[in-house]
This record gives structure tokens, C-alpha cells and sequence, in this order.
């Protein structure tokens, strides 16, 4: 058998067509790959399409003829979107696609979900925020958070940068319909990773009280860290393998003058309120380019095949994952790669860099097996660069 090592170090880009305007790739399911199109008109009220390909995976030999749809041209400024498991409301299974931002004209955000199994998606889109004023939203993580066994949609709403950003979820009505009831958790928290507040912070409730994150008095919050500077995103994972979730951020720091952002993964103590959260520095020196820019971006694990993922170590542990970061304003994207398998060890990662879009931005990149073949493929955007590159880890045909 041939050493996996070097098949996996083939990784092969292939450049697909230039589109119209400027994209930002995720990828969600084998048969759902999205992006976000365009963001050109900073300035203006006017919505922003959501464009998408059914299949992709059946296309990637073939990238100059994507059948490119729009799922929808209803919301300002649509971002991140999250996956709407088939459990969460009856006869949906899709995605939630959160929108809005700061820029003057585009602060109504909306979260939207869409079940991707329809026909024609965009006829299904309901919005589960219409019931806020103007807010703007990023992110939805799915929590059956008054315990009557309905997932809730946990999410972070803001308004601006300096009056009003809500951590807070959505009740469930059980039903696919718009306006769910919002429910404040903290009034000042967290948005996209506190940004604004320059610290990582954990909310929490005791596990044995009784009415929940219904009551605001159950929740206890505990700054982890306000030394890194403008936080940008996060993972828990176990990322050495040890069998305990590790925390890891991405932050941005110029509080000196000097732009460098980094990745730390922290060690989570067994008291996460008072214990000592060690942290690690596993890549750093991520410069973006201009001003009022940030880097580096959205980190994702990943392996770079399935075999890969279930091979066995000697000590019956697995490979430790990889990571796909953005580097966002630096135009970049990067694989960190562990540099050992062993536990408890987080000397800095290798870092190396996948594609430099040689632009200003590059986005968020999509990340999954998209043919089924076994190798882990990514779609990098080029945001700024107004292009998306495949690759693959798949050796080459
Ligand atoms: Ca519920
Ligand atoms: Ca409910
Ligand atoms: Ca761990
Ligand atoms: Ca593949």
C-alpha cells in the first residue's frame, strides 16, 4: 500500500470560472454547495442574491459549467448560513441563512430558513426574526433550550457597534412560521465572537437548574480571556485526541500598532468557571492588508481523507485534525497541520497557505467531500479576487 503521506500531500487546484460578481463559498451537504452574491452594493438598500449549485460534487471535473441557481434575493447583506437539520420543524430540511450587518442601509438582517429538498427552494423561505425591529445576524446554533424537546435557535443579534448586540434564541413553535418569540439571554453579549468587547467570553447554566435559560438569573458568564485583542471565531473540539473538548479562537490584535492576528487553541479546565483556561499560540502572524481589516477569519477541522480519518493509531488513539483558516483580509487561505499526533502537545502548527487569492479578501471557504470519492475537497473563494478555486486531495487522475 502506498504511503498516505504522499497521497495526501497531492493537493491539485483547479481554477473554476470567474463569476459576475464577488462570492463567498460554503459548503453545507453533498448536494447543496452556496454562495453569497454579490456584495458590491455596500451603499445601497437593495438586496443581495443567494446563488447556489444542487450537486456540486457532479460538476468539480467540470467547473466552466457549474448550473449555477439563485435561491433567493430577499435579504440584505446574507452571510454565514447554518444547516436546518430535518428535525428542527416539520417537512423542513435545509438551511438557516442569517443576514444583515453594519454598513448604513443593509442593518435589517433577517434569519431564513429554506428546505433545500423543495423543488423550488426559495417558495419555502420563512423568516424566523421577523418579529425584532432592525437587527442584523450571523449565526445559528440549534438547542432545546426550554427542555420541551424542539430545538431552539440559539443566535447573536446586533444593532450596532455601540448600542445594542443580544445574545439570545428563538422558541420553537413547532411549526414551519415566521416571528418566532426571541428571548434575551445577555443584553451587551456576545456577537460575532465579541468582537467589540476585544474577549472570549463562556455563558453557562448550572446543569441542575430548573427553569433553564429562561431565566436570566441562571446564567453565569466568565470571561476567558481579554488579552487577544478583537476575537473573530471559534471551535470546540478535541483537537489532540485526549478525549476533552479544547477551545479554539481566532483573534485580530492592533491595540499596538502592529497588526498580527493568531490561533490559539485553549486547554478547558474541569471548572470552567474558576479554573485556569492554558492557552496555546498555534499559528500566528496574520497580517491583512487596509484599513479597519482583520485576519485571520473562520477556522475549520478537517481530514484530508476519510481513510486518513479512521486509520488507527499504534496507541489506538486517531490522527489529530487539520485545520482550514481563512485568512480573510489577507487574501489568503491556510492548512494548520499538526505536527504530531501525540496528546496534550499544542506546539504551533504547520502552517502553510493553500491559495493566495492576491486580493484584498478571500472569504469563507467550503469544505467537505463534494464527490464522495473519499478525499476531502475545498472550494477557497476569492472574494475581493472575484473567483473560486476547487481542490482536491484526491490523487491526480
Ligand atoms: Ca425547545
Ligand atoms: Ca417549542
Ligand atoms: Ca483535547
Ligand atoms: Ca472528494
Amino acid at each position: 500500500m502506498k504511503s498516505h503521506e504522499s497521497e495526501i500531500s497531492v493537493l491539485q487546484p483547479l481554477h473554476l470560472r470567474t463569476f459576475t460578481s464577488q462570492v463567498t463559498a460554503r459548503y453545507l451537504t453533498q448536494n447543496d454547495l452556496r454562495f453569497i452574491c454579490p456584495l458590491s452594493n455596500h451603499f445601497q438598500i437593495k438586496t443581495d442574491p443567494v446563488l447556489y449549485v444542487r450537486s456540486p460534487g457532479r460538476y468539480l471535473y467540470n467547473v466552466t459549467n457549474w448550473p449555477i441557481d439563485i435561491l433567493a434575493n430577499s435579504a440584505l447583506w446574507p452571510n454565514n448560513p447554518d444547516l436546518l437539520p430535518k428535525s428542527v420543524v416539520p417537512g423542513y430540511e435545509g438551511i438557516v441563512q442569517p443576514s444583515g450587518f453594519l454598513v448604513p442601509g443593509k442593518t435589517k438582517g433577517q434569519l431564513q430558513l429554506y428546505n433545500m429538498n423543495a423543488a423550488i427552494p426559495s417558495e419555502t423561505e420563512i423568516n424566523i426574526a421577523s418579529s425584532d425591529a432592525n437587527y442584523s445576524y450571523h449565526r445559528t446554533i440549534w438547542k432545546d433550550m426550554d427542555d420541551d424537546g424542539d430545538l431552539d435557535a440559539v443566535t447573536a443579534r446586533f444593532h450596532n457597534t455601540v448600542e445594542e448586540q443580544n445574545f439570545l434564541w428563538l422558541e420553537n413553535p413547532g411549526q414551519a412560521v415566521p416571528g418566532w418569540t426571541q428571548h434575551t439571554i445577555y443584553n451587551q453579549g456576545p456577537d460575532p465572537g465579541e468582537l467589540w468587547n476585544e474577549r472570549a467570553t463562556l455563558y453557562c447554566i448550572p446543569l441542575d437548574t430548573k427553569s433553564g435559560w429562561n431565566d436570566p438569573e441562571n446564567i453565569i458568564m466568565r470571561i476567558i480571556d481579554d488579552t487577544v485583542g478583537q476575537t473573530f471565531d471559534m471551535l470546540l473540539e478535541d483537537f489532540d485526541n485526549d478525549g476533552r473538548i479544547d477551545f479554539l479562537l481566532t483573534s485580530f490584535d492592533d491595540r499596538t500598532g502592529v497588526k498580527s492576528g493568531s490561533v490559539y487553541i485553549y486547554e478547558i479546565p474541569d471548572d470552567v468557571f474558576n479554573g485556569t483556561w492554558v492557552r496555546h499560540v498555534i499559528a500566528d502572524s496574520f497580517v491583512p492588508g487596509g484599513s479597519n481589516t482583520m485576519s485571520p477569519g473562520t477556522p475549520q477541522s478537517f481530514y484530508p481523507s476519510a481513510a486518513y480519518a479512521n486509520e488507527i493509531l499504534p496507541d489506538g488513539r486517531n490522527h489529530r485534525k487539520w485545520i482550514l483558516v481563512s485568512g480573510d483580509d489577507d487574501g489568503k487561505i491556510y492548512v494548520l497541520r499538526p505536527t504530531t499526533d501525540a496528546a496534550n502537545d499544542f506546539t504551533p502548527y504547520e502552517k502553510t497557505i493553500l491559495i493566495d487569492t492576491n486580493a484584498q479578501t478571500a472569504g469563507k471557504p467550503a469544505i467537505g467531500d463534494l464527490d464522495g470519492d473519499g478525499w476531502t475537497d475545498f472550494i477557497a473563494p476569492g472574494y475581493s479576487a472575484n473567483k473560486h478555486t476547487y481542490f482536491t486531495y484526491a490523487p491526480i487522475l
